[in-house]
């Protein structure tokens, strides 16, 4: 069977590494037809439009797109793709790899962000010169999915105990308070362990003990700035993956953004795409492909070659070749 995948590279490295994820997953020979659409910056400057209806519609349409960074049009490109998609959860890893110098080599990590609303949910307005507003949003009907994802995701492996869960909620008790309370009672319910720690405890704590840490829920802005001061503590955002997860669809990206002090100049880390590639693989049902892909990144960021982020002088091709030769 045919499996469709959209690739949207977007802007700066996203246009180098989603290349190089593609050459991995062509190396593998499954029967996977790979659609390119544009979608970002420099789409906008050309046309004046970021994302055209044809590049949402192939990604609605798709079972699974392949996306690389966003930059000035994040909030026009990537918030209407996970739209597309129809994901609810941003699932990403933060760990560190034997090999790489990481601040804290103990950390092993998942961020489970909810993905369709809190301030991400786009309700912002310039009421005068002076007065800017956002709005919100956190509904029981969303928090209840992630919190439903958690349990199973949490159940799915012997490796964790529960989850727990990050919010604020003892300055936002309504909308926080509706996530944590929401969150909490699905856990009871299926008999799922969890803790809670306001988030900017939290930001402290898993700076000095991340090993405390294991499997994470938390609101959309707080997920996103947490997994990359995760990706701080085990050396860089060119390691972290993520998979925007729906219940047909997914879309599979790397955390980091466009890189613009780099873009063009071929030495971007591939690996936070390649990962998010294997994410993707394992997602459609090719668990075998998938372990294979994890572990030729993994010997390749412990044996090198390595890109200039972590210590190395290697180009992005020649660290997917060296993935690719290790499969
Ligand atoms: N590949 C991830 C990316 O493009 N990040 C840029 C960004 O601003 N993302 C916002 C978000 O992940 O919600």
């Amino acid at each position: 069977m045919t499996h469709e995948i959209a690739v949207i590279p977007g802007d700066g490295i996203g246009k180098e590494v989603t290349p190089a994820a593609v050459d991995v997953l062509e190396a593998l020979e499954i029967d996977f037809e790979f659609v390119e659409a544009d979608a970002g910056d420099s789409l906008k400057e050309a046309t004046g439009e970021a994302l055209p209806q044809e590049t949402y519609d192939l990604a609605a349409s798709a079972d699974a797109t392949l996306f690389g960074a966003a930059g000035e049009t994040a909030a026009d490109v990537i918030l209407p793709l996970r739209d597309a998609v129809d994901s609810f959860v941003n699932i990403r890893p933060a760990k560190a790899y034997p090999g790489i110098d990481a601040v804290r080599p103990e950390t092993d990590l998942v961020f489970l962000r909810e993905n369709t609303e809190g301030v991400y949910a786009g309700h912002e307005d310039r009421l005068t010169e002076d007065v800017a507003t956002l709005t919100r949003v956190v509904t029981e009907s969303a928090s209840a999915e992630l919190g439903e994802f958690a349990c199973e995701y949490v159940s799915e492996s012997d490796d964790h105990d529960g989850f727990t869960i990050v919010h604020k909620a003892n300055v936002m008790r309504e909308t926080d308070g509706v996530f944590r309370d929401t969150i909490k009672s699905v856990a009871d319910e299926n008999g799922v362990e969890t803790d809670e720690v306001l988030m900017d405890a939290f930001a402290t704590r898993v700076c000095l003990e991340p090993e405390q840490f294991d499997v994470i829920a938390c609101p959309n802005l707080a997920g996103d700035v947490l997994s990359d001061l995760a990706a701080g503590l085990v050396g860089g955002l060119g390691l972290l993956p993520s998979a925007n997860v729906g219940s047909e669809r997914g879309l599979f990206e790397p955390v980091h953004g466009t890189a613009p002090d780099i873009a063009g100049e071929g030495v971007a880390n591939p690996a936070a795409t390649i990962i998010s590639a294997a994410m993707m693989l394992e997602f459609l049902g090719y668990d075998e492909q998938a372990h294979a892909v994890h572990e030729a990144v993994e010997a390749t960021l412990e044996e090198g070659p390595r890109t200039p982020d972590l210590g190395g002088d290697a180009s992005t091709d020649d660290v997917t070749d060296a993935i690719i030769e290790r499969l």
